[in-house]
């Protein structure tokens, strides 16, 4: 690259990354500027910027205007926050994160599975606050023989399969088609597999489709004892009925790490002891960062080098 090829920044996603692509790109921080600077920054840049970078969980609806748009790298891996409609019309290959924060988000899922059956959080706050002195803590549910049911099997899911082997879980999933390679049950709706499941792990995408999947009926499928996780988006659960069915007892407990519009949290889940609530630090870790980053940075690398993209992503 003899010259620094010029490059739109739409959004604010990692720092690390951002000064990395600042020195390697000629860099115009559009999520820096308001108002009119932002459609003359675009128009300065039309015909003679190519490429973008963007957060994938959320894109200035801008940078499709920008007509010399062919590359939009996106970091992360759930592109619920692209609009694949326009970037299509726009002539625009989107790319994504895939794989390299599997183990991490798998880690997170484990640890609620762990923090939910066992109480971990209560027990830390029970020891502190001198309960202990007093009397035992409530007994935990085990997980050996138990059915952890995977909605949205894929690169995450099967992570957290791998990972729960060894725990002694039994294993059973619900995708839109049943995969060859694998030996545990494809149920074939969310209510089916929760009704089958005593733990349900979310790890669908989110977007239109998978809006609200799972619904009061899933919840109560998966019964009094059941324990839904979520690792996926927010935006698959239904959370006024989440708080209805942790209210009534339909489930037992719930551990999340995702929320339908972060950061808020729905009150009523804030005062609940049977839910363990995360700030979506799935993929938190310093590696898995650095790790996404630089797929970002070796997406664009690449296209300026040799036209080809890594790991392109649709919208579907
Ligand atoms: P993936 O490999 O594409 O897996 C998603 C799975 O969901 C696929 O097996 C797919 O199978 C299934 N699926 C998709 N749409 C469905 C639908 N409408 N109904 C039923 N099943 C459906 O994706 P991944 O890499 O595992 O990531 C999954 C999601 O995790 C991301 O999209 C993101 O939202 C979330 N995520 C969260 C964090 C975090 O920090 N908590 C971090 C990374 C990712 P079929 O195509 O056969 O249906
Ligand atoms: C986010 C994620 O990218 O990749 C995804 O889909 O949800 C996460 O890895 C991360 O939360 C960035 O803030």
């Amino acid at each position: 690259m003899p010259d620094k090829p010029s490059l739109v920044i739409a959004n604010n996603f990692h720092a690390d990354t951002i000064a990395k692509l600042d020195a390697r790109y000629e860099t115009h921080h559009l999520w820096r500027l308001s108002g009119s600077g932002r459609r003359k920054l675009i128009a300065e840049l039309d015909g003679r910027c190519e490429a973008a970078a963007s957060a994938s969980w959320v894109c200035d609806e801008l940078v499709y205007e920008l007509s010399s748009l062919r590359v939009l790298s996106c970091f992360g891996v759930g592109v619920d926050g692209i609009n694949f409609e326009r970037a299509g019309e726009a002539g625009i290959a989107v790319t994504n994160t895939p794989d390299v924060l599997d183990d991490a988000v798998a880690d997170i899922a484990i640890a609620l599975i762990l923090a939910t059956t066992r109480d971990i959080v209560n027990a830390d706050r029970f020891v502190r606050a001198g309960g202990w002195r007093e009397g035992p803590f409530p007994f935990g549910m085990g997980l050996a023989g138990r059915a952890l049911g995977v909605l949205g099997l894929g690169r995450i899911g099967s992570a957290v399969v791998r990972r729960a082997e060894p725990l002694g879980l039994r294993f059973a999933y619900h995708n839109r088609r049943a995969k060859a390679d694998v030996a545990f049950p494809c149920y074939d709706s969310p209510r089916e597999l929760a009704q089958h499941s005593d733990i349900l792990l979310n790890v669908l995408p989110g977007g239109a489709e998978t809006h609200g999947i799972v619904d009061l009926e899933v919840l109560a499928a998966l019964g009094p004892e059941g324990i839904l996780i979520n690792v996926g988006r927010g935006s698959s659960v239904n959370e006024s009925a989440l708080v209805q069915a942790l209210r009534r007892g339909l489930i037992a407990g719930a551990g999340l790490d995702v929320y339908a519009n972060e950061p808020q949290v729905p009150a009523e889940l804030l005062t609940m002891d049977n839910v363990v609530l995360l700030p979506h630090i799935g993929s938190a870790t310093r590696e898995t960062r650095a790790a996404m980053g630089q797929l970002v940075i070796d997406n664009l690398d690449s296209w300026f080098q040799s036209g080809k993209l890594l790991t392109e992503v649709s919208g579907n």
